[in-house]
């Protein structure tokens, strides 16, 4: 019944291993229309995800399925062009798989991007959020990515989730954002997942922002699980790519092309941001 999508990473690590010079320290998942990042590495070494043995395939259109290799700042990253969601029909432990395989590669930390949508009534398009906590809706219907038999090389059964997000990174995200001049689009909230691919009813929506949750998305909240249970250090932030409709009277519609425009027009700082991140986070 479990898929043993997760058992292949090794043999994909040491496969990618092979072919690269230098192992990464920090990996990054570039979500819609934030892909760009990529291409500013250093010294590219880039695979097409059908090219890699077990990777599953980027079906979304602004995703452009690359695992990119080389140095931002200085520092060895491995970069996801494009990454893997619930509605694309994989399991999710193989939407997942390449958490692992930045674990067995010698990643330490993960910086997770995402598009999504703004319930804090507060937030505007372009806001650009770092991720304090999230709500992992799938999960409470049994779609956690760590469901199965528990691999304890990786780490253990009942892993904590009380600091799945680093609380210095966001420290540091807030600081660099200030010295950036970012300040007046940089938000802390909370980050909830769905399955898709149907965006939320209005009904829904009131429901997550009455729940706690200042954005909506469908990616993230299972890397960051299944990068914490194998003790890697996690860093998110949500680009809000539109408001959620949370009135029965409004004409908004939220569509993947406003979610893809949005990308395209803040993309430049929020790749500024994190690419100032990666050159001032300590390595060990
Ligand atoms: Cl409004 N909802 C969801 N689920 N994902 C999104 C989004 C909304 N906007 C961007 N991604």
């Amino acid at each position: 019944m479990y898929p043993d999508s997760h058992s292949s990473s090794g043999a994909t690590a040491n496969w990618l291993l092979s072919r690269i010079d230098t192992p990464p320290v920090v990996g990054i998942v570039c979500g819609s229309g934030l892909g760009g990042l990529a291409d500013t590495l250093k010294d590219p070494v880039a695979f097409h995800y059908q090219d890699i043995p077990n990777f599953p395939q980027s079906t979304v259109q602004g995703h452009a399925g690359r695992l990119v290799f080389g140095t931002l700042k200085g520092k060895p990253c491995v970069c996801m062009q494009g990454r893997f969601h619930l509605y694309e029909g994989y399991p999710i432990q193989k939407i997942t798989l390449p958490m692992r395989i930045f674990k067995l590669m010698g990643v330490e930390t993960v910086i997770l991007t995402n598009a999504a949508g703004g319930l804090n009534q507060d937030y505007k398009v372009g806001d650009i959020m770092i991720v304090k906590d999230h709500i992992n809706m799938p999960g409470f219907a049994g779609n956690n990515p760590l469901v199965g038999p528990n691999d304890e090389r990786f780490g253990t059964r009942f892993p904590c989730m009380l600091d799945a997000y680093d609380r210095k990174l966001q420290q540091l995200a807030q600081d660099l954002g200030a010295e950036l001049g970012f300040s007046d689009f940089i938000r802390e909230g909370v980050y909830c997942v769905l399955g898709g691919p149907s965006f939320e009813t209005i009904a829904e929506c009131r429901m997550l922002h009455r729940l706690g949750a200042d954005a909506v998305g469908m990616s993230t909240a299972h890397e960051a699980i299944v990068a914490r249970h194998c003790g890697m250090r996690v860093f998110a932030l949500s680009l809000i790519t539109n408001q959620a409709v949370m009135d029965y009277h409004s004409e908004e519609r939220p569509s993947h092309e406003e979610v893809l425009e949005t990308g395209r027009q803040r993309a430049e700082q929020l790749e500024r941001l994190v690419s100032t991140m990666v050159g001032r986070m300590e390595i060990n």
